[in-house]
């Protein structure tokens, strides 16, 4: 249960005052708009109201690129601090009720403790990372030639135990999905054999697998390049199905949108993957030329929309369970975190809300009859409804802000903090 948010809620709620009778203005146009389409706002509202999109812990801090990192003042530099941002973001948006951690970066004495520290804080847990992609101070052996695929067995031992450990956190964090990442990989041919890195793989894989407990998943996620940029282990969606085909019913694919050659059709790789049952978790971000790891809808929120509403036929035809861990993966390097989250889950959740009002009877209609115009009418009719009012009376129903920023400018959060934190280091990566 929610103790102590982070802001006032009366300052929310005295701002929200002002834009009320704009908001019930545009909801009631909308509404009238869409019931003559057949479809009813509030119900629409209420779907939207049940969706949520995990926050990533690194997500809270300012990212960096290879080159340089320019933190702000009172940006979070430890986990506690990163819950009480993610708090915020969950306060004001109300769609990022979970926060998923990422291992050794979270690491603490007593995770019991920090499960009541997010609960108190409004927060849950979601899938827990596991990093093996650095090394860490006091590591016994490194992670420079790959972790669960590398020649050395010693490596791939300390790999799997630390995939096993972030399970163990898990547990302790009330999660139960595990999603694995790895930087393995080349960078010149013939480096490594191609066919050898991946039996490597497979074998430790099994590994962490066979420690999954029995409602666990094991989330495999591909990624074409970067840090090795002539071949990575788990490339792409295919890598990762016959992966996770090979492990068991408890190994699902995921699917993070920077993670592919430019121009690849994403949709239909989340098509795909659900096809054979597949399908485990996604992570949203947007990208202009690779991993960008940019907010997610600002660059190509029409991709994003299409995304959804393949995610919604898998939905509304579930092949065995259909549970998708969703989750926000982005480094921002330039804006304030809590902004750039709050204005990245509005996005995912309006790409979400516009899936929800295609036409679905008029789509398949329209395909059968090989009408390739009124099939592609009917999505752009749902693409390019304005769903900000659903989503603001959404947020406000459950206590959020109709303007977020604003409502998070005018509080004078980040000042306070700035007041509070220690100042964080400019080392250059990722956090
Ligand atoms: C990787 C991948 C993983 C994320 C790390 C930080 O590119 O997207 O999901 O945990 O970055
Ligand atoms: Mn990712
Ligand atoms: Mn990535």
């Amino acid at each position: 249960m929610a103790g102590d948010l982070p802001l006032a809620q009366d300052d929310i709620e005295r701002l929200n005052a002002g834009l009320t009778d704009a908001l019930d203005d545009d909801y009631g146009s909308l509404g009238r708009q869409l019931g003559r389409r057949g479809i009813d706002i509030d119900g629409v509202k209420a779907k939207v109201a049940g969706f949520s999109v995990a926050v990533p812990s690194w997500g809270a801090g300012r990212g960096g690129t290879r080159f340089a990192k320019f933190p702000i003042a009172g940006e979070p530099t430890n986990i506690h601090e990163k819950l009480e941002d993610c708090a915020v973001i969950q306060q004001l948006g109300r769609a990022t009720p979970r926060v998923s951690p990422h291992f050794p970066w979270d690491k603490v004495g007593d995770y019991r403790g920090l499960r009541e520290e997010a609960a108190a804080l409004g927060l849950g847990f979601d899938a827990v990372n596991s990093n093996t992609f650095q090394d860490q101070p006091g590591q016994a052996v490194s992670y420079a030639t790959g972790s669960l695929s590398s020649t050395r067995a010693e490596v791939r031992e300390q790999a799997v135990a630390h995939n096993i450990e972030c399970i163990e956190i898990g547990r302790q964090l009330g999660v139960t999905d595990l999603t694995v990442w790895i930087g393995d990989g080349t960078n010149f041919p013939g480096q490594q054999d191609l066919g050898r890195s991946l039996d490597r793989y497979l074998d430790a894989a099994a590994q962490v697998y066979a420690a999954l407990p029995g409602d666990w998943r094991m989330l495999i996620e591909h990624k074409m390049f970067e840090p090795a940029f002539y071949s990575t282990v788990i490339s792409d969606w295919g890598s990762s199905i016959l992966v996770a085909q090979e492990l068991g019913d408890k190994a699902k694919c995921l699917v993070d949108l920077g993670h592919h050659a430019p121009n690849v059709n994403i949709e239909q790789i989340v098509a795909r993957l659900h096809r054979f049952g597949k399908l485990g978790g996604f992570h949203f971000n947007d990208s202009k030329y690779g991993d960008d790891d940019l907010d997610s809808g600002s660059i190509n929120p029409h991709q994003l929309f299409l995304v959804f509403n393949e995610l919604i036929e898998a939905e509304m035809n579930p092949r065995g369970e259909f549970r998708p861990a969703y989750m926000i993966d982005q480094s921002h390097n330039v804006t304030d975190p809590i902004e750039s989250m709050l204005s990245s889950a509005e996005a995912i959740v309006a790409a979400y809300a516009k899936a929800l009002l295609v036409d679905r009877e008029a789509l398949l209609a329209a395909q059968e009859a090989n009408d390739t115009m009124m099939a592609f009418q009917a999505l752009r009719a749902a693409y390019r409804t304005d769903v900000t009012p659903i989503l603001a009376a959404a947020r406000v129903g459950a206590g959020g802000a109709i303007d977020t920023i604003a409502a998070y400018r005018a509080s004078g959060w980040r000042d306070r903090k700035a007041q509070e934190r220690k100042a964080a280091g400019a080392a250059a990566g990722i956090v």
